[in-house]
Parts: C-alpha cells; structure tokens; sequence
C-alpha cells in the first residue's frame, strides 16, 4: 500500500499495470491490462448471499443469529440440511428485478453465491445431486436467469464459489495445527484426517467449475472464498483452466497463493491506497445471507461514503445483499440502493474509470496507540478522484465559504459542483502550497457534493 507523493501522481494520472502477462491459453491471448480493464473502471458491484439457507432467514430453533453458515452454526446433521434445502422454492424471484435494482443503483457488476460453504448448488450441477434441480421443486435455474438478465442489462455476470469449505462433501479438511477441523462438517465426517481434498477438488470442484465457464456465458469474475487447505498445484491447475476456457474472466485473490488477480478487502476499508487492483466486500447490515432480525442498516450517505474512499484508493466497492428465501431482496436494501443509485446519477462521472486521489493527506496519518494498535489519525472530511484533466473533491462535510486543498499543478481552468446548475466557475486561488475554492453559501440538498476542477491542457 502507498501513499501519493501528490505532484509526481498528478501527472501521472495514468495506471501502469504492475502484471507480467498471463499464460496464454491455446485459442485466446489476453493480456493482464485487457483482463482487468473493465473491473477498474466498473468500480461498483452488487454481491448476493442467496442459498437454501435463506430460508430460515437467520432463525434456527428460536435462536436468531444464524446465517450463511445455518448448517455448521446450528449443528444440523447432513440429511435433515438436506430435507429443510429441498422445501427451498424461491417462487416470488425475478432476475430481472434484481438485475434493474443493480443496475439502477449504479453497480456495473454482480456476484451471485453459485454455491456457499453448504455446498448446495444453486444452478442445475451435473456433476452434484446437491443441488437446487435436484432437491427441490423449484423446476428453473436461478443463475441461468441471472446470467441471461445481466448479459441482457450490460450488467457484469460473476460468480462466487466456496473453495476450500463444503460441508455436503465427505473429504473437505479444514484448518492446520490447534485449527484443525475449525470450519468442517465434523457431524457427519468427525474424522479429519480421513478427509482427503484433492479427492473433493477431482469429484467436485473442478467439474463444477467447468459447468460455470460453459453454461452461463460470459462469466466476469470467477470469485472464489475460504481457500484453506488448496494445495499450490491446485489453485494453478484451476487458474489453468478458468484462462483455458475463459480467458477474458479475472480471479480474485481467494483461488488461493497468490494467485489471483486482485486483493480482496472484507468488510474492512484499507487506510492507504494502492495502484494494484482490490476490492472491499461489505455488508449493508451485519449480515452476508438474509437474517430477518437484523436491522442494523448502514445509511445509504455511509455507503456512498465507503464508495467514495475505497476508489480514492484505487478500489472496488462490492456491496451485498441478502435475499429471502422467497427470492425478494429485503425492502430496506432497495430503499437504499435507490437513494446510492440517486447520488450516482448525478456523480457518476467522479466514479467510473476514475484514478485514486492525486494527493494522500487526506486520507489520514497511521500511528500505534499505547497498545500498539495501529489507527488512522488527522483523516480529512473530503476524498478526491482522478480523470485526466479532472480532478473530483467529494466533500463529505460543506465548509463555511470556502475548500482548503493542497497545491494544484497547472492551472485549473473550470471549478464547478456537480449537478448545481450554476453558470460561472467557482473562484479558485493558488496561494503558496494551498489551493482554494469559494463555494457557494448555498450548498447542493444531496449528501457528498462533488466539486468538479478541470485542469487546462
Ligand atoms: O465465510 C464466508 C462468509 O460466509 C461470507 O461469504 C464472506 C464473504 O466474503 N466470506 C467468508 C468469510 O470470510
């Protein structure tokens, strides 16, 4: 991670990939920069925990707090997971519906949970009779309409996978040293060392691998989890694979090694930048799969703020959602989509295909605290994003009069706040090492204005 020496950055203003190229496959040669192109500039993306587990919507027994991991939380025996999967019958789901509330929203991608830790499919899976064709009445396939609605919509179609945890398969180990176990299906295959996962990844992980890259069309990214006990050998004959059939799809980091294209940041924003890909997965509540106790919702002005700093930062904004076992996405997630999907509308520009802050300051200076734990001090209420000749100031609070920033290089030639239909150009003035803008007293009704500086040529 880095921090911008502000000037050199300002000219720079232009991404040097820092990959070799990729292998090549036989039939296709794409290069890293090709690859990854679309991921820079899409910048936000709609992640979905959907599964049988969905069902319960949290609720186990009279006990609230479960979740994607229903079955290991809970302590459900294989076979009565099994029987609650098969009442799953999610008949009020609408591809269609989902894809236009993404897309409305302003995300340019969608990762769909093609199978969680549970290891229940939601797609029709040749290679597994655990699967949603298999055990359930719902007679369609859910990914199949998702892909063709994304592919429809010009939305990115992605898929998640569960690597390294499956708790239908009888030879998924977990964990190393006092770990061992920690994240296995330990009632119905208490012994460990039995467990053998390269029988799992022959049996099942790669044909169900194959199954996504050939049956759902363009796949944008193969968004692996939890690769735990995956062999280095492994994660590369799946990477050999994925390029094979798919040469175009990019991997994330969770293949495991090292070996994937970009970092992956969970619920957490990093304090520093950095030019490499990433990407931040976050809930909107405190919950990956649907949970109907929780209402601790972010404010849709929280989420644009995370937004706004993951891609000053050079990232990927993945925000989830967690649909009911019906198939609907909770109405306090839709509200709130709309109202991002609002401020999207209007700052759109400062997002997409934008570089990261040509400046650092504000982002804070890390310091350890007495114990030793490290926090970020001096943050500064605004964030700034990058487009040649354009530089985008997000202000996360409205200063009286007038915006204090760093020294500019070159001239700005045009200041003016996104959306605000106001004719003159702001007044800028380069005194010394600051730059100042006057704004006007009344500020724009919407949550984080975007000031607008065009550079001269
Ligand atoms: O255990 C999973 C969890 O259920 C969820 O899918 C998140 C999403 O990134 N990943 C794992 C926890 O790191």
């Amino acid at each position: 991670m880095f921090r911008f020496p502000a000037i050199v950055l300002l000219l720079a203003l232009v991404f040097k990939p820092s990959f070799a190229d990729e292998p090549r496959s036989p039939n296709k040669v794409v290069d890293q920069q090709t690859r990854m192109q679309w991921f820079r500039d899409a910048k936000f993306g709609m992640f979905i925990h959907w599964g049988a587990y969905s069902q319960a919507g949290g609720e186990w027994n009279g006990e609230t707090n479960h979740h994607e991991w229903l079955q290991l939380t809970a302590k459900i025996p294989l076979a009565e997971y099994t029987e609650f999967a098969k009442s799953f019958n999610p008949t009020r789901f609408d591809a269609d519906q989902w894809v236009k509330i993404a897309k409305d929203a302003g995300m340019k991608y969608l990762v769909i949970t093609s199978k969680h830790h549970d290891g229940f499919a939601m797609y029709d899976s040749p290679s597994s009779d655990h699967d949603i064709a298999d055990l359930t009445q719902f007679n369609r396939d859910p990914l199949k309409e998702l892909a063709d609605a994304c592919h429809e919509h010009g939305v990115h179609f992605c898929v998640y996978y569960s690597l390294g945890r499956d708790w239908e398969d009888p030879d998924v180990p977990t964990g190393r040293g006092d770990k061992v176990g920690f994240r296995s299906n330990l009632i119905d295959y208490p012994n460990e060392s039995e467990k053998d996962f390269s029988l799992y990844f022959e049996r099942k992980v790669k044909p169900q691998v194959r199954e996504l890259l050939t049956g759902y069309g363009p796949i944008g990214i193969m968004w692996f989890d939890t690769y735990g006990l995956i062999t280095k050998e492994q994660s590369l004959e799946l990477k050999a694979l994925i390029r094979e059939l798919q040469p175009e799809c990019v991997i994330n980091q969770r293949i495991g090694h090292n070996l994937g294209d970009y970092k992956v940041s969970e619920q957490e924003i990093p304090a520093d930048g950095s030019y490499d890909p990433w990407e931040s997965c976050i809930t909107m509540n405190g919950h990956w799969g649907y949970n109907k106790a929780d209402d601790n919702w972010k404010s849709p002005e929280s989420m644009v703020r995370s937004l706004v700093d993951i891609v000053s930062k050079g990232g990927n904004f993945l925000l989830n959602v967690g649909p009911t076992g019906e198939g609907v996405i909770p109405e306090p997630s839709v509200q709130r989509l709309v109202a991002i999907g609002d401020w999207m509308d209007v700052n759109g520009e400062a997002i997409y295909g934008c570089g990261p802050t040509p400046f650092g300051d504000e982002l804070g200076k890390k310091v350890k605290d007495k114990s030793g734990k490290t926090r970020v001090v001096g943050k500064l209420p605004w964030r700034a994003t990058t487009k040649p000749g354009k530089i985008y100031v997000h202000l996360f609070e409205w200063p009286a009069g007038e915006l204090s920033l760093p020294a500019i290089p070159g001239t700005i030639e045009d200041a003016r706040i996104l959306g605000m239909d106001i004719n003159a150009s702001l007044e800028v003035n380069s005194i010394g090492d600051r730059t100042t803008i006057r704004l006007p007293d009344n500020r724009p009704e919407w949550a984080i204005p975007v000031i607008c500086l065009t550079l001269a040529e």
